[in-house]
C-alpha cells in the first residue's frame, strides 16, 4: 500500500530478484581488468621482463592494502559472525602461526614471486617502483573501505567474483610465455585461486542480502563499478609507465 499522497509513478522500478541482482553483478565482469590491454599483454606472453616487473613491483602496494583494506571492514562492521569469516582473509595475507599451524601468508608468496621474476626484496618492499596513479587508485580503495557503510565495502570486493579466471590465465600461459621466471613464484596465484572462491561467497550472500531495493541495488553497482574503475586505473598507470603492446 503506498503512502497517502504517492502516485504509483513515484515507486520506482521494482527491486530484481537475488537471481537477477546476481546476473547484473556479474554482468559488471565485462569491465574488469582481465580485459585491459596491459593484462592482455602479460597473459598473451608479449610482456617484456621489464613490463613484468614492473607489474610484481606496482601491484606489490596493491596487496599490502588488501589487509590495511580488510581491517577497515572489521573496524566497521558490529556483526561478530560476518568478522569471523572475513578476519580470515587478513590471515590469508599476512600469514599467521596458530595452534601449532604455520602459514607464511600472501604478501610473503607475493614476495617470492618478485624474486622469481628478478626482483630484489628490497626494491619491492621500499615502494620505489609504485607510480603515482598507482598509489592513488589503492589509497582510494583503502580510503573507501574506512568511510563506506561496511556492507559497501564488502560489495567492492566482489570484483573477486572475475578473479579465478584472471589467476587460471597466468598459470595456463605464464609458464610457457615466461620460461625465465621460476614456477614456484606463480604460487600466490595458485593459493588466491580458492581463497578467492571462499571470499566471494561470503562476500556474495552479505551484499545479496543486504541491498534489497532497486536503489540500493543500484548503488552496489556503482560500488561494484568504482572498485572494477580502481583495477581498471592501476593497469592504465602501468602501460603508461611501462608501455603496453598489443
Ligand atoms: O590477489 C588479490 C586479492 O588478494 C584480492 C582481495 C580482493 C579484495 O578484497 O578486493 N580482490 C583481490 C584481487 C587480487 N588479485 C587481483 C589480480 O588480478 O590478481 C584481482 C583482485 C580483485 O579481483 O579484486
Amino acid at each position: 500500500m503506498l503512502k497517502e499522497g504517492r502516485h504509483p509513478a513515484d515507486a520506482g522500478p521494482p527491486a530484481w530478484t537475488r537471481a537477477e541482482f546476481e546476473a547484473q553483478l556479474r554482468e559488471r565482469g565485462k569491465s574488469y581488468h582481465i580485459h585491459h590491454p596491459f593484462n592482455v599483454m602479460l597473459n598473451t606472453g608479449k610482456a617484456t621482463p621489464e613490463q613484468v616487473r614492473g607489474w610484481v613491483a606496482n601491484r606489490f602496494y596493491y596487496q599490502i592494502a588488501i589487509p590495511i583494506k580488510d581491517a577497515a571492514v572489521l573496524s566497521n562492521c558490529p556483526d561478530a559472525t560476518v568478522r569471523r569469516g572475513w578476519v580470515q582473509r587478513i590471515l590469508d595475507h599476512d600469514g599467521f602461526e596458530l595452534g601449532g599451524v604455520k602459514d607464511a601468508g600472501g604478501i610473503e608468496a607475493w614476495l617470492r614471486l618478485a624474486q622469481a621474476v628478478g626482483l630484489g626484496r628490497d626494491e619491492v618492499q621500499d615502494l620505489r617502483h609504485v607510480t603515482p596513479a598507482v598509489r592513488f587508485a589503492v589509497d582510494a580503495y583503502v580510503d573507501f573501505a574506512r568511510r563506506a557503510p561496511w556492507q559497501e565495502a564488502v560489495c567492492s570486493s566482489l570484483t573477486e567474483l572475475f578473479a579465478p579466471e584472471i589467476h587460471k590465465q597466468r598459470l595456463a600461459t605464464w609458464p610457457e610465455h615466461y620460461g625465465w621466471i621460476e614456477p614456484e613464484g606463480l604460487s600466490y596465484f595458485r593459493n588466491r585461486l580458492g581463497q578467492a572462491r571462499r571470499d566471494v561467497e561470503q562476500g556474495l550472500s552479505i551484499t545479496l542480502d543486504h541491498f534489497t531495493t532497486r536503489p540500493l541495488q543500484e548503488r552496489a553497482l556503482e560500488v561494484l563499478q568504482f572498485k572494477l574503475d580502481i583495477l581498471w586505473a592501476m593497469n592504465d598507470a602501468m602501460a603508461t609507465r611501462y608501455g603496453v603492446t598489443s
